[in-house]
């Protein structure tokens, strides 16, 4: 096993949406489908150990199934193992799309969306993930709320969260709010966010946590993914990577 552990993070992809993809003309819903297989392509040059995608897969829970299944058939054919959690486009209210499709069918596919937090293990990776699924995206959830403590025997302890950013000192009444003290607090190595599609890195000596941005909306920095190196006893190596 290496000591480094390299992850690639991606969130907000929105697939079958055609609100705010990368337009080149044409269809919204197969621009949207291009936009993320180059993203998952970018990532793959990386040969990160793991990708993290941090909710918002989909645009909606009515979602065509045609969509789905080739957004579960090209997550199995990524040579990492996927650890993903529910946005709120995609959440688990009824019907969900991830109440009737099950993604941990997928051979290298671990979805987390147990309503109270749930944590995969990885253990080729020495690894363990934690995340939630959210219900209701309201000012009441909170998105890191019940983290365990980091399990023991594992080298790395990953978190994903979707929802809005609150910096110090402010407070929010916006829903699914992630509170920089949260973050700061975290037991995890590093929190692998979703929610703004504008890529920001939240990086302090005892914190390493992203944004990821989106790879199918050009806000903020461009369409991009993150990928981080965590190595024992160093700061989060992060790089924000855009996708031209
Ligand atoms: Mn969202």
């Amino acid at each position: 096993m290496a000591d480094i552990l390299r992850i690639a993070h991606c969130s907000d992809i929105h697939l079958d949406g055609d609100g705010h993809y990368l337009g080149e003309g044409g269809d919204a819903r197969e621009g949207c489908r291009r936009a993320f297989a180059r993203a998952l392509a970018e990532m793959r040059a990386h040969r990160p150990d793991v990708m993290l995608l941090a909710g918002d897969l989909f645009d909606a829970n009515d979602a065509t199934p045609d969509t789905i299944r080739w957004a579960m058939e090209i997550l199995g054919r990524q040579p990492f193992p996927v650890v993903m959690i529910p946005g709120n486009h995609d959440c688990m209210e009824a019907g969900a799309i991830y109440r009737r499709y099950d993604f941990n069918s997928i051979a290298n596919v671990s979805m987390l969306s147990a309503e109270a937090g749930e944590v995969v293990r990885l253990d080729a990776l020495s690894l363990a993930a934690w995340g939630k699924g959210m219900v209701d995206h309201t000012a009441a959830y909170s998105p890191l709320g019940g983290c365990p403590e980091r399990p023991a025997g594992c080298r790395w302890f990953l978190g994903l969260g979707h929802g809005i950013f609150v910096p110090d000192g402010e407070s929010s009444h916006r829903s699914s709010p992630i509170h920089m003290r949260e973050i700061e607090a975290s037991p995890c190595d590093y929190l692998a966010l979703g929610h703004h599609h504008a890529a920001m890195e939240l990086v302090t000596p005892a914190t390493a946590a992203a944004y990821s941005g989106s790879p199918t909306d050009s806000i903020g920095r461009g369409a991009t993914y993150v990928v981080v190196d965590l190595a024992p006893g160093r700061p989060a190596a992060l790089a924000v990577h855009r996708i031209e």
